[in-house]
């Protein structure tokens, strides 16, 4: 157990990826939420989606020079829109888009290729597409339960999280662990209204395909769950030692997803190496995300800031 974590801690620092459907329309991943998207408009995203600038070597070698080790990219967020080859649903990269091809085998290949580790973010529990997500705001607009789909799905009492994780994130999972060699880390969020015995089914059929992927704490909000790592609050930075493996999910910028409206501000450099100097000590992980537009291209500002992170790991940096 201590053994398949070495990596992860030698680690230190980490490229976030949120990258979706939603990228296109600039204004976060929380856009179909945030507008009460309704799910028959939202798929039309899909097929407008045609990232023919995107270059996975690109990618990893901006991630590699800025002295990142591994990348978590978003492999389906809360919108429900895979971004992989999937048998589960039509709404995906390779199905449901002009593009129609999987953009994590490539991305695969190119972290294999540069000693990166792939790892997959995935909304295991919350879900605007999947009529049985829950979502508490259905029966009170105060509650905000799960943050569901609440305009399309207003009838509560019909969902059942368990059809959910059995026709979907069940089947999902396996492919993610079979269709692209050894993945680093299942990074799931957002566990509100799982049950502990629900999350156990996902890390028992994670563990069974492939048994050296770390998971995350967010899997689960109840400790009886098994997880390799915690993940703090985003961008949460600990003023003393945590006690345990730990990583930091940190914005580059104001959002998570691609936003191109006002008020998007984006972090000095300074900000950056002192962030991940502070982690470092402390004996964390740096998870700095970037949001690639929807065309696949990482934001200009971002890569700039990467550069000069990288300039100085190569002074400052060990190995
Ligand atoms: C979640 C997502 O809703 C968001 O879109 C993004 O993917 C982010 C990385 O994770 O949002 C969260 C999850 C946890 C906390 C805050 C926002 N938290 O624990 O502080």
């Amino acid at each position: 157990k201590e053994q398949k974590k070495a990596w992860w801690r030698e680690s230190r620092f980490g490229m976030f990826i949120h990258w979706g459907v939603y990228s296109r329309m600039g204004q976060g991943e929380w856009v179909m939420y945030n507008q009460r998207i309704p799910v028959k408009e939202y798929e039309k995203l899909a097929q407008e989606f045609n990232p023919v600038r995107y270059d996975a070597d690109e990618w990893v070698r901006i991630a590699k020079e800025a002295g990142m080790k591994y990348i978590v990219i978003t492999a389906k967020h809360h919108d429900g829109f895979s971004m992989f080859r999937t048998k589960a649903d039509s709404f995906n990269i390779v199905d449901g888009t002009p593009y129609g091809k999987d953009v994590m085998t490539e991305l695969a290949r190119a972290c294999e290729r540069e000693g990166l580790k792939l790892c997959f973010y995935y909304s295991h529990v919350r879900e605007w597409r999947h009529p049985h997500a829950q979502s508490l705001e259905a029966i009170d607009p105060n509650l905000f339960g799960n943050y569901g789909n609440f305009w399309d799905y207003p009838d509560e009492q019909r969902k059942n999280l368990q059809i959910y994780l059995d026709e979907f994130d069940k089947p999902q999972l396996r492919e993610l662990l079979t269709q692209y060699g050894p993945v680093g880390i299942l990074w799931f969020d957002t566990p509100s209204m799982i049950r502990p015995d629900q999350a156990k089914e996902l890390v028992d059929l994670v563990r069974e395909l492939q048994p050296d992927c770390l998971i995350n704490s967010r899997v689960s909000d109840d400790d009886s769950v098994d997880y390799d790592y915690l993940s703090l609050g985003d961008c949460e930075i600990p003023g003393i030692p945590v006690g345990t493996d730990w990583e930091t999910p940190m914005t580059i910028c104001t959002w998570w997803g691609y936003f191109t409206g006002e008020g998007n501000e984006y972090r000095s450099t300074r900000e950056l190496v002192r962030q991940l100097v502070d982690i470092a000590s402390l004996g964390g992980n740096y998870l700095l995300n970037v949001g690639p537009n929807g065309e696949g291209e990482i934001p200009d500002e971002a890569q700039q800031r990467l550069r000069e992170v990288g300039r100085w790991m190569n002074v400052n940096g060990e190995a």
